[in-house]
C-alpha cells in the first residue's frame, strides 16, 4: 500500500498515515505484551499482581498520543493508573524493561523493588504511579505547578480509575490544579469496575464528567473504546493545557473485560456482560475504521501485528536471561539523586521567587 485510497476522505482525526498506524503498532504492542504477561503469571515469573487492560487499551494509547512524547527531560509527562500500560510503552518504555519490571528482574527500572508500571523515567516523561488511589493526581497537580512556575509550555497527565475518584485526594489535586488554572489533563476511566464494585457505586451523578463544573474545569466525555474519539478528545484538552486554559477532566467509557488482577475470576459480572463489550474491542474497531477509510489494508495490518510479535518474543528473550536481584543490592539506592533532571525531586527546589 502507498497512499490512501480515494476513499481515504474518511475524517481520521487530522492524523497523517503514519501517525494512525503508529498508533495501532501501539495498541497491538499492548494487548501482546499483555498476553505474554498473562502467560509469564501462569508460570509464576511475574511477581505480585498482574492488572490488564485487555479491552481499554484505547484509553491509554489515545491519549498518550495527544501528549508531546520526548527523551530528553523537555516533554510533557504523565502518571499511568495500573492499567496504563499502553500510555508508557507510547512514551517509549522499551518492552523487555517492562517485561523485567514485571518479573522483577535486577536489571529491571526499579532493580526489582517494585512491580508492573511502578516505575518512572522523568526524561521519557512518566512518573510510577503510588498505590494509594488519587495520590498521583495530587502529585501530578504539583509536577503541573512547577511547569507553570517556571513557564514552561508542558502539560501533565494524570489517569484515574471510576473507584479512584471517590478518594479525597482525588478531589484535593484537582481542586488545587482547578484552583490554580494548572496545565493538568485527569483522564476518567469509566471501565465499570474497581475491583468489584459497579461504576454506579461510584457516584450518584450520571457520568464523572458532570463533575467538572463543580470543580470549574472543562469536561470532555468520549467513546474511550475508539481511539481516535479518545485522541481528539485527549488533544483538545493538552491543547487548553497548554494554552493556559486550565484542566480537563476526560472521561472515557470502556470496559474492564478481565478481572481486578489475573486471580479474579469475575463471578459477579452479569452474565453476557463481557460479550457485549468483546463485540466492540477497541482494536477490532480500529481495524474496520483504517480499513473503511482507505487507510490501511489487511495485509499491512497483519505485517504490524507480525513485527509486533516479533518484538514481543525478542524482548521476551531479554528479559528472561536477565537475573533475580542480588540481596545486599536492597541497601542502595534509598536516596534520591540530587542531579536528576527533573527539579522537582530535588531535596530542595529552586525558589521559584528568586528565579
Ligand atoms: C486509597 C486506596 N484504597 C483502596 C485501594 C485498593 N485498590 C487498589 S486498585 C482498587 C480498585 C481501583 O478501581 P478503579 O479506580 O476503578 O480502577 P480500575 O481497577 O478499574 O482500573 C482498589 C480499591 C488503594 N490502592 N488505595
Ligand atoms: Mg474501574
Amino acid at each position: 500500500m502507498t497512499a490512501p485510497s480515494a476513499a481515504a476522505g474518511t475524517p481520521a482525526a487530522g492524523l497523517a498515515r503514519a501517525d494512525l498506524l503508529e498508533i495501532y503498532r501501539a495498541l497491538q504492542m499492548t494487548r501482546q505484551l499483555e498476553a505474554l504477561l498473562g502467560n509469564l503469571y501462569r508460570q509464576s515469573k511475574v511477581i505480585g499482581g498482574l492488572y490488564g487492560s485487555l479491552g481499554q487499551e484505547a484509553g491509554a494509547v489515545g491519549t498518550a498520543y495527544a501528549l508531546r512524547r520526548r527523551d530528553d527531560g523537555t516533554g510533557d509527562v504523565l502518571a499511568p493508573a495500573i492499567r496504563d500500560l499502553g500510555a508508557l510503552l507510547l512514551m517509549g518504555a522499551p518492552p523487555e524493561a517492562v517485561l523485567r519490571q514485571y518479573m522483577a528482574k535486577g536489571d529491571s527500572p526499579t532493580g526489582g523493588r517494585e512491580q508492573n508500571v511502578h516505575f518512572t523515567d522523568y526524561r521519557r516523561g512518566y512518573i510510577g504511579l503510588i498505590s494509594h488511589l488519587g495520590v498521583m493526581v495530587e502529585v501530578m497537580a504539583g509536577v503541573a505547578l512547577s511547569f507553570k512556575l517556571r513557564g514552561e509550555d508542558r502539560v501533565a497527565l494524570v489517569y484515574a480509575g471510576d473507584g479512584m475518584t471517590s478518594t479525597g485526594a482525588f478531589h484535593e489535586g484537582l481542586n488545587l490544579a482547578a484552583v490554580q488554572k494548572l496545565p493538568l489533563v485527569c483522564v476518567v476511566e469509566s471501565n465499570g469496575y474497581a475491583y468489584s464494585t459497579p461504576t454506579s457505586m461510584q457516584a450518584a451523578v450520571e457520568a464523572f464528567v458532570d463533575r467538572a463544573p463543580g470543580y470549574g474545569i472543562a469536561g470532555e466525555r468520549c467513546d474511550g473504546n475508539d481511539v481516535l474519539a479518545v485522541y481528539e478528545a485527549a488533544r483538545a484538552a493538552v491543547d487548553r493545557a497548554r494554552a493556559g486554559g486550565g484542566v480537563t477532566l476526560l472521561e472515557l467509557t470502556t470496559y474492564r473485560r478481565k478481572g481486578h488482577a489475573e486471580h479474579d475470576a469475575q463471578g459477579y459480572v452479569p452474565e453476557g456482560e463481557i460479550a457485549s463489550w468483546e463485540a466492540r474491542d477497541p482494536i477490532e474497531r480500529y481495524e474496520a475504521r483504517l480499513r473503511a477509510g482507505g487507510w490501511a489494508e489487511d495485509a499491512e495490518l497483519e505485517a504490524i501485528r507480525e513485527e509486533v510479535a516479533a518484538a514481543v518474543e525478542t524482548a521476551r528473550g531479554q528479559a528472561e536471561a536477565s537475573g533475580m536481584p542480588a540481596p545486599e543490592g536492597a541497601l542502595g539506592g534509598v536516596y534520591g539523586d540530587m542531579d536528576t533532571a527533573a527539579p522537582w525531586t530535588r531535596a530542595r527546589p529552586p525558589d521559584p521567587r528568586k528565579a
